[in-house]
């Protein structure tokens, strides 16, 4: 703490969460730049959306070696994946033994959620309030809020009259639920209830699962890491990493063979065959236009949806299961354990609740087209408010009074999705119009924060004490994302990457399509040329370098 008259103490940054975003920001800040950070994380543990995210089942959908942080080879060095996709528990281990090695717990305050942040345009800084009553100001305030961290509960009528207990895969209970014996139902067929529902089959007395929209899945085909192949890896680090960095989405995905209108549709299908028995999200990425043609999309559709009728016994469900509401890929594709095998199951049944939606939950269960089924348990599988969920719950309040979820009540509007206008001095980790949620969300997070703190960086040697995203730059980048977005099949898709699955969100594409690569060299190529888009007051000599050089851009 750097002001000991100030009765609210004074920080250089304050950080919102702390999950990977926020344990690698205090690294940065506090060891490469020297600079007091402080840290409000409302869960009572670190680690995001892997602290919350404790359902059976929950486990990452990208390869672990790929799916972890690549700054420090000591980390990459000691720490041991056991599993090719790592499960929640072995991942909420690793972001311990990352906090612990860099030595950040003293900068994060946790069980403390931050309730609103307003700007002060006579000293330029931010003042964070919280619910504990804690409160901190900073000039510069970064939000490392995560993605996917505010859960989407549904409302159905009469919710509070169920007897039984009622969970979210997004705030499971920390000692776990038993479900040993129990009646269960899952409301919810995403990648969370997908994970989920085989591992709850497990154990429960029957599952019943109500499906408002068939998802596409392929079979993780996860398995152990075998001590050869962790030493392999751990040998090209450099290398992979590096090749990571510089490709469409920040991880190692197997390339297209070609465009459906070139390719031998036999060669297609067999390259489907192999992908199906261990390529993970590469499965629906044989054909390269895949996620521009409509043709090439449902080449790679129907393919699924043959594979679900070979492994579903019953056709009436499996002919449920098929999906036809939206194109392959443009949600985000879930990697499964046994998902449709488990439909196979004398206990495990299917609702369709796409014709007719569930009309209520009664003290016994939920009713459907009339009929009440009985449960013990619910579980709802109904994903996020994702992107701009956790920042629109905390009251931003920027120059003039101004509101940021006024401001975005059209849609996220930003500034290489790390600044808005009118919010100085503030910037988001991942956040909208950043290539984030696209992305292997690690590599985007270590490049945001290491942007952000070379721009702090520059900010402090060239004595500027406010900056913010042009309205002009802003408009410019918001038009370039969604026009990226208009070229592909994303629009199409009621996903969460457009808002759809939350009653009354605006309708945008939340993030920049055109691969972390380029969004990288765009980012450094800003830097270099002193920070266009950017105003910068209160500088002086480089300041004035860097709005000449935005007035020529
Ligand atoms: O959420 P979702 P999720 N009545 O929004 C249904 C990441 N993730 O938690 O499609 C009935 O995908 C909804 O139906 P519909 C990953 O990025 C990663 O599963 O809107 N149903 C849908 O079926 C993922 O994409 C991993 O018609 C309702 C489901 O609930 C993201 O998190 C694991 C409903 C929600 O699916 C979100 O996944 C898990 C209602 N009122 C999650 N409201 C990894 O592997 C919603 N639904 C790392």
């Amino acid at each position: 703490m750097s002001n000991t008259i100030d009765p609210i103490p004074t920080y250089d940054v304050v950080v919102i969460g702390a999950g990977f975003a926020g344990i690698y920001l205090v690294h940065k800040l506090r060891d490469d730049l020297g600079l007091d950070v402080k840290v409000f994380e409302r869960g009572a543990g670190i680690g995001g959306t892997w602290y919350w995210n404790r359902y059976p089942g929950a486990r990452c959908d990208l390869e672990s070696d790929s799916y972890s942080l690549s700054f420090n080879d000591e980390i990459e060095q000691e720490w041991n994946w056991t599993e090719r996709y790592a499960s929640q528990p072995e991942i909420l281990r690793y972001v311990n033994f990352v906090a612990d090695k860099l030595d950040v717990r003293g900068n994060i305050e946790l069980n403390t959620t931050v309730t609103g942040a307003v700007f002060d345009e006579g000293t330029d800084t931010w003042t964070v309030t919280t619910d504990t009553g804690a409160s901190a100001r900073a000039r510069y305030l970064v939000s490392a809020t995560g993605i996917l961290s505010v859960p989407s509960m549904p409302t159905f009528e009469g919710m509070d009259t169920f007897a039984g207990e009622i969970y979210h895969t997004g705030d499971w209970p920390h000692e776990g639920v038993d479900f040993t014996g129990k009646r269960v139902a899952v409301i919810g067929t995403g990648s969370s209830g997908i994970q989920s529902i085989p591992v709850i089959a497990e154990e429960a007395a029957s599952v019943t699962v109500f499906q408002r929209t068939a998802t596409f899945t392929v079979p993780a085909a996860n398995r152990p890491m075998t001590e050869n192949e962790r030493k392999a890896t751990k040998r090209s680090y450099k290398q992979l990493r590096e090749q990571m960095r510089r490709s469409q989405v920040g991880v190692l995905l197997e390339p297209g063979i070609g465009n459906f209108a070139d390719v031998d549709l036999r060669v297609v299908r067999g390259e489907l065959e192999r992908r199906w028995r261990g390529a993970g999200m590469s499965t629906s990425m044989v054909l390269s236009d895949n996620l521009r043609s409509i043709e090439a999309n449902n080449y790679t559709s129907q393919f699924v949806r043959d594979k679900i009728n070979e492994i579903v016994d019953d056709p009436a469900v499996a002919k449920m299961l098929e999906p036809h509401d939206y194109p392959i890929g443009t949600k985000r594709l879930p990697i499964d354990t046994n998902y449709y095998d488990t439909f196979n199951r004398d206990h495990v049944s299917l609702v369709s609740i796409r014709d007719t939606p569930i009309e209520r939950f009664s003290p016994a269960g939920i009713v459907v087209d009339g009929r009440e089924h009985e449960f013990d348990a619910i579980v709802l599988a109904t994903g996020f408010d994702a992107a701009t969920g956790a920042l629109d719950r905390i009251q931003f309040e920027g120059v003039d009074g101004r509101l940021m979820k006024d401001e975005w009540a059209e849609g996220a509007k930003s500034y290489l999705g790390l600044a808005s206008p009118g919010f100085p001095n503030f910037f988001t980790v991942t956040g909208p119009g950043s290539p984030a949620i696209l992305t292997n969300v690690i590599g985007s997070i270590e490049h945001h924060v290491e942007w952000i703190a070379d721009y702090i960086s520059y900010l402090r040697a060239a004595g500027i004490t406010r900056t913010e995203a042009t309205p002009e730059a802003t408009e410019r980048w918001t038009t370039h994302v969604a026009e990226l977005a208009a070229m592909t099949l994303y629009p199409t898709a009621a996903s969460w990457y457009m808002g759809a699955n939350v009653p009354g969100k605006p309708r945008v594409f939340l993030a920049y399509i055109g691969g972390l690569h380029n969004y990288r060299d765009r980012c450094e190529k800003i830097a270099t040329d002193g920070y266009p888009g950017f105003t910068h007051d209160g500088g002086t000599g480089l300041a004035a370098r860097a709005e000449a050089v935005a007035a020529e851009v």
